[in-house]
């Protein structure tokens, strides 16, 4: 007898937004297009494989593993046919529907790769009785990707991904339906300079292979890219050169190439000799082989900001000769930013083709020292069939990525459907089920990349923004308020605990190595936010010593803080760990300086400020940090070729208390005798400075002591191109202040040691009462006061760290006597007169 089958559509659910999980009895990741679900289960008795079942291996292993599945014929059939449906889009590499009722199972598929894509689909429709028996639930699922290509490139600088992380994130790709792996990492020497025409050492083509190997399982189609463009030269012997490479790749087994010319100057940067270039390796290579797919395009202006206009603009050149079957990668409006529907239709009237996007998320090689863990937002939905495919960059941290990767995943695979917050969720509970709320906490604070080149900036700390921001503006006017203050509290407590529960109870060694650094910055943070609460709160309680004690912890913490991102992540470009920096790094400096000052009857233009900028009228550089460090300030390197006029300048400008010492650059491509190197102290006047050259070619110049701006200008009638790769300006440390005026300089954090049995005189003529900030207090502290004519007599003695001594203790004395008796010198943090 038919049974009546209620058939609903299921709304895929997913933490809610008070980050409990919320188990749907069907989750599907990516989201399928159209899905008819029964709510009953049944549980199937045994399938046997009938149809087109040889058409993938690794779809029938992977149906095995979680299907019983016998080679005899008994039990139910599980069917594979060939999709017929006149869509285009059920036509797509990957497009599957799947009908599973009680009697059958019916797969139908374009490939082995909808096969594939099925398997992943019902693994995670099973689910399992208490008893362990199989569950299924009658449905129809009509599912194709709304991308071609969807995955990574590869495309980072720095230290490239390792062999072990990318057969990880190749099983990865396989269980969110990618399909595209571009390999391209800018330190790779065979994949661009300097090796880019040799092949690869025996080792690296074996793992090569094996890399091979696992994308084909997991139905990937591994890309391999060349960037040759940096000293490519425009004859025979280089064309030949790159279909040699290409054809000791094929060899390896190679199907899909790509050329990459991003991030170069000079020459190679031709679109005509590029598109040439292409042409004819599509003819030569391409069509001969005949089992290659399309070639790959990155072009040297791949994004709008650096595309250049008017007739026989580069875009145009590829557009009109590019042969049509070649596909042109595009980053978007920027190098780093949003991919919106009206920038896809700009580039495609160019290149006269759909782009084929490069997402540069969450790469962070121009933020080395943040991690971008956040959702992957800002991107359209209103994209109807724009893309040819979409790849993302990301971190050089593998695991880490996975969190990007996955909000990639499910944007190109069901565009309408994509929501970036509810996908980052699922995600962090995916990539950590073991610890998922602790990981999601780490996450919400691990999202913005921090001030940079690029202007690309991300939400982060979302859900307490508004907490922290009604507390503060309450706070500066001295009130605390107090339930705010328990869900900051609530917050800290968790973000401290976080790290504990993630290497307690997370298996993912690799994941936690990769962001070791930070995980432990975030416990510090955590608990530097805890304290900063109890001092807010003592001292709106008029509770000075309490207020001391927890300043004096948030100061250690602050120290500690500052030891991990001095030793840990050292790297030539954004050294350090940062983390939560965006919204409560931010918040508990501000409470903890706001204390400071108030605790010194400080005003805010008595503290000694040094800050340092970029100077520069270069659009594309106006909003490059500057990094300062204690001997030298940095233009963050740019890896992107700069285009400088005639008149335009890039330098440095700084307020520092520092003495200046000299600048010594790395400027590649600056060899033409364009350039003119300037000081000056006041913006106004420039004096020449004398640049010389080592024989690295490095440049250097001595700069007077008080220059406050250097900088290196365009003195040529026409527009250069360089590559910043380093201008620094180099200073002399800060002279140290002597140490009995360190309890008199303002500053909490310093101070004058004092050890028995030695006396710290202190002048306290006219003041009404005298504030003493000590630490390291073992034994105890003696004051004694000492009237004019007359002998000492003691006014304090005890073991505090905060002491508070009023005039009416000694009415007739001129000075002050601190001593101590204990085992450690006790430190003299600052003595306050009022
Ligand atoms: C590079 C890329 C780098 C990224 C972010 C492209 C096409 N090329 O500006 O290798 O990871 O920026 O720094 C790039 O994006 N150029």
């Amino acid at each position: 007898m038919k049974k009546l089958i209620l058939f609903i559509f299921l709304p895929l659910l997913f933490l809610t937004s008070k980050g409990h999980a919320q188990y749907s009895p069907v989750q599907i990741f990516p989201t399928p297009q159209e899905i008819l679900i029964s709510t009953q289960t049944f549980i199937p008795s045994g399938y046997f494989l009938t149809g087109i079942k040889s058409v993938d291996a690794d779809a029938i292993a992977l149906l095995k593993e979680f299907l019983p599945i016998s080679t005899q014929k008994k039990g139910t059939p599980l069917k594979i046919v060939m999709l017929n449906d006149k869509k285009e889009e059920l036509k797509r590499s990957g497009a599957y529907r799947l009908t599973i009722q009680p009697k059958s199972i019916l797969i139908e598929i374009v490939d082995g790769r909808s096969l594939f894509y099925a398997a992943q689909t019902i693994k995670q429709l099973v689910k399992r009785n208490d008893g362990g028996q199989i569950l299924l639930n009658p449905c129809t699922i009509t599912d194709y990707p709304d991308i071609n290509f969807r995955g990574i490139v590869e495309g980072f600088y720095g230290q490239p991904w390792s062999f072990d992380d990318r057969i990880e994130l190749l099983r990865y790709f396989g269980k969110l339906k990618l399909n595209t792996y571009i390999y391209g990492p800018k330190d790779d020497p065979y994949h661009r300079y300097p090796s880019w025409r040799e092949p690869y050492p025996a080792d690296e083509a074996k793992q090569i292979v094996a890399l091979l190997t696992e994308a084909s399982k997991n139905k990937v189609d591994f890309v391999w890219a060349m960037n040759p463009g940096r000293d490519i030269k425009w004859n025979a012997a280089d064309s030949n050169a790159v279909l040699s490479k290409f054809e000791s790749m094929y060899t390896l087994g190679v199907r899909c190439f790509a050329l990459f010319f991003d991030d170069i100057a000079g020459e190679g940067t031709n679109s005509e000799k590029q598109a040439g270039l292409l042409n004819y390796i599509n003819a030569q290579f391409v069509q001969k082989k005949g089992d290659v797919k399309p070639l790959l395009l990155c072009p040297t202006e791949f994004n709008r900001t650096a595309s250049s206009t008017g007739v026989n603009a580069y875009l145009d050149v590829l557009g009109n000769l590019l042969d049509p079957s070649v596909m042109v990668m595009w980053t978007g409006d920027k190098v780093v930013g949003d991919i919106t529907k009206e920038n896809l239709q700009w580039v495609k009237s160019h290149i006269k083709r759909n782009p084929f996007i490069w997402w540069n998320f969450p790469v962070n090689d121009y933020v080395r020292d943040h991690l971008l863990m956040g959702p992957a937002y800002g991107l359209d939905k209103d994209v109807d069939n724009a893309m040819t495919g979409f790849v993302s960059n990301p971190m050089d941290k593998s695991e880490a990525s996975k969190i990007g990767i996955f909000g990639v995943a499910m944007y190109s695979w069901n565009i309408k459907k994509y929501d970036p917050e509810k996908s980052w969720e699922e995600a962090c509970r995916q990539c950590m089920p073991e610890a998922p709320i602790a990981f999601l906490t780490f996450c919400a604070h691990n999202s913005d990349p921090g001030p940079n080149g690029h202007n690309f900036r991300r939400d982060e700390s979302v859900q307490i923004k508004p907490v922290i921001d009604v507390f503060s503006q309450s706070f500066k006017l001295g009130k605390y308020l107090e339930f705010e203050a328990s869900q900051l509290n609530a917050l800290f407590s968790q973000m401290a605990v976080a790290p504990t529960m993630i290497y307690s109870q997370s298996p993912n060694k690799r994941l936690i190595r990769q962001i070791n650094p930070w995980l432990r910055q975030f416990e510090l943070v955590g608990n530097a936010g805890k304290e900063t609460m109890e001092m807010a709160n003592a001292w709106i309680n008029k509770d000075e010593m309490s207020t001391w004690q927890n300043y004096s912890a948030v100061t250690a913490l602050f120290d500690s803080i500052q030891e991990v991102d001095r030793n840990f992540n050292k790297n030539d470009f954004q050294p350090g760990v940062k983390t939560a920096s965006k919204v409560i790094m931010p918040f508990i400096q501000q409470v903890y300086k706001q204390v400071g000052n108030e605790l010194l009857a400080r005003h805010e233009d008595e503290m000694q400020s040094s800050s340092s900028q970029i100077y520069s009228n270069v659009e594309q550089l106006k909003t490059q940090p500057v990094s300062e460090r204690e001997d030298e300030i940095v233009i963050v390197p740019v890896f992107q070729p700069i285009k400088i006029k005639p008149g335009e300048y890039v330098g440095i400008q700084t307020i520092s208390n520092k003495k200046m010492n000299s600048i010594s650059l790395n400027l590649p491509l600056s060899s033409d005798n364009w350039r003119l190197f300037e000081s000056s102290v006041d913006g106004k006047t420039w004096n020449q400075l004398k640049v010389t050259k080592d024989e690295d070619d490095m440049e250097s110049a001595i700069v007077s002591p008080d220059i406050r701006y250097v900088r290196m200008i365009n003195n040529s009638p026409k527009e250069q191109t360089f590559f910043l790769m380093d201008f620094t300006l180099q200073t002399n440390k800060v002279e140290k202040l002597k140490p009995e005026l360190l309890p008199y300089d303002k500053d909490l954090k310093t101070f004058q040691l004092l050890s028995s049995p030695n006396l710290l005189e202190i002048d306290c003529k006219g003041a009404n009462e005298v504030l003493l900030f000590l630490s390291g207090v073992i034994g105890y502290v003696r004051v004694e006061a000492m009237p004019l004519n007359g002998d000492k007599y003691i006014i304090y003695q005890g073991g505090a760290d905060f002491i508070k001594l009023p005039r009416i203790l000694y009415p007739d004395a001129t000075r002050l006597y601190v001593s101590g008796l204990s085992s450690q010198p006790i430190r003299i943090h600052e003595i306050v007169k009022k």
